[in-house]
């Protein structure tokens, strides 16, 4: 079969290169994390797609800082993330989900990295053992403390305002990166043929309006008034808004936002009466994924402000969580409002 040569693929490398250049004053130093987060991601896919070959399913039998179990691929994604990153000269340290407190590369080059960085190394890990797609979720920060100087807490507890880069990653049916700076946000599919992610999403933009909703139900009797007169209508016939809608929940926050990204929808993971600050974390599940939702024209908040104008005060905070199209979360707002 005759194939396009001609076709202009772009790799993500190639793709921050080209960033670098349309500004001089840049240092690539952006991009050569990006470069370390895409390697690191690598690794874990290639554990991810062998995840019912070998025995690297099932509980490590320790329990992480949240107190939930933890999985074997939740240890290797962590540890593969720090490894790389660690070795790397563009990070000065991380904050993991797994990890109690920040960890710092406390060396010459580290210490002299412009960035730190949170992530949650293995989301969705519930979906693990049952082949369902999971996702590692990272934040980028530059520091506030001096440099030189090992990186300290206060470079982590930053308003995801002040976010310079987030990102994604999704093993799926295929892997993708999906990362936003101020300036957009792209996404790479990962072509196993050459082991490159490449440009395949360029610029996306979240629609304004949608049609899925996406909510764990059994926790609708905890949810607050607002909220649950929001799911009403979502579940009712509407010239207005298009609905009923379609409710989808995979439990793999990724792939849920990733799809309602791209598709439109709304993403909700409100307070319960049992847990008034939901279940996700703030730094490093929240943050990111509204710094992309709102470069890409979408809202996310905790149901009261912008989830990017939040003032952290702890590494693994939690937050009430409503993410998606502006003309949805502007919807969800009015209930929440009235309620
Ligand atoms: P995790 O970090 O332990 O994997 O938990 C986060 C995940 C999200 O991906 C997902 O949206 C949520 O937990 C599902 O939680 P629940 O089962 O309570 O609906
Ligand atoms: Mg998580």
């Amino acid at each position: 079969m005759a194939q396009n040569i001609n076709r202009r693929v772009q790799t993500l490398d190639e793709f921050t290169i080209q960033q670098v250049r349309d500004f001089p004053h840049a240092t690539g130093e952006l991009g050569r994390l990006l470069r370390d987060i895409g390697l690191a991601s690598k690794r874990v896919n290639v554990e991810v797609n062998k995840a019912g070959l070998v025995d690297i399913l099932g509980d490590a039998g320790s329990i992480n800082v949240q107190g939930e179990d933890v999985k074997k691929l939740d240890v290797f994604a962590n540890n593969q993330f720090i490894g790389v990153l660690r070795h790397g000269i563009s990070c000065a340290g991380i904050g993991s989900e797994e990890n109690d407190d920040i960890v710092i590369f406390d060396d010459e080059i580290s210490n002299n990295s412009k960035y730190v960085l949170l992530m949650d190394p293995l989301d969705g890990s519930g979906n693990i053992d049952v082949n369902v797609s999971i996702g590692t979720i990272f934040s980028i920060y530059r520091r506030v403390s001096e440099l030189g100087q090992p990186c300290k807490l206060e470079d982590f507890l930053q308003p995801g305002n002040r976010q310079v880069a987030a990102g994604y990653i999704i093993y799926g049916s295929s892997t993708m990166l999906v990362y936003a700076t101020r300036r957009g946000v792209n996404g790479f599919t990962l072509d196993p043929s050459i082991g490159e992610f490449t440009l395949s999403h360029p610029e996306i933009q979240c629609p304004k309006n949608g049609k899925i909703y996406s909510v764990n139900h059994g926790n609708f009797h905890q949810y607050n008034e607002g909220t649950r007169s929001y799911i009403h209508t979502c579940q009712r016939k509407n010239r207005n808004n298009g609905g009923p809608y379609t409710q989808r929940y995979i439990g793999s926050m990724v792939a849920d936002v990733h799809r309602n990204l791209i598709k439109g929808g709304i993403f909700m993971y409100p307070g319960t009466t049992d847990k008034p600050k939901g279940k996700l974390r703030l730094l490093y599940e929240c943050n990111p994924l509204a710094f992309i939702a709102e470069v890409a024209g979408g809202k996310a908040t905790n149901g009261e402000i912008s989830i990017l104008d939040l003032q952290p005060t702890e590494l693994h905070e939690r937050s009430p969580f409503f993410i998606g199209s502006i003309e949805m979360m502007d919807e969800l707002e009015r209930h929440l409002a009235q309620g």
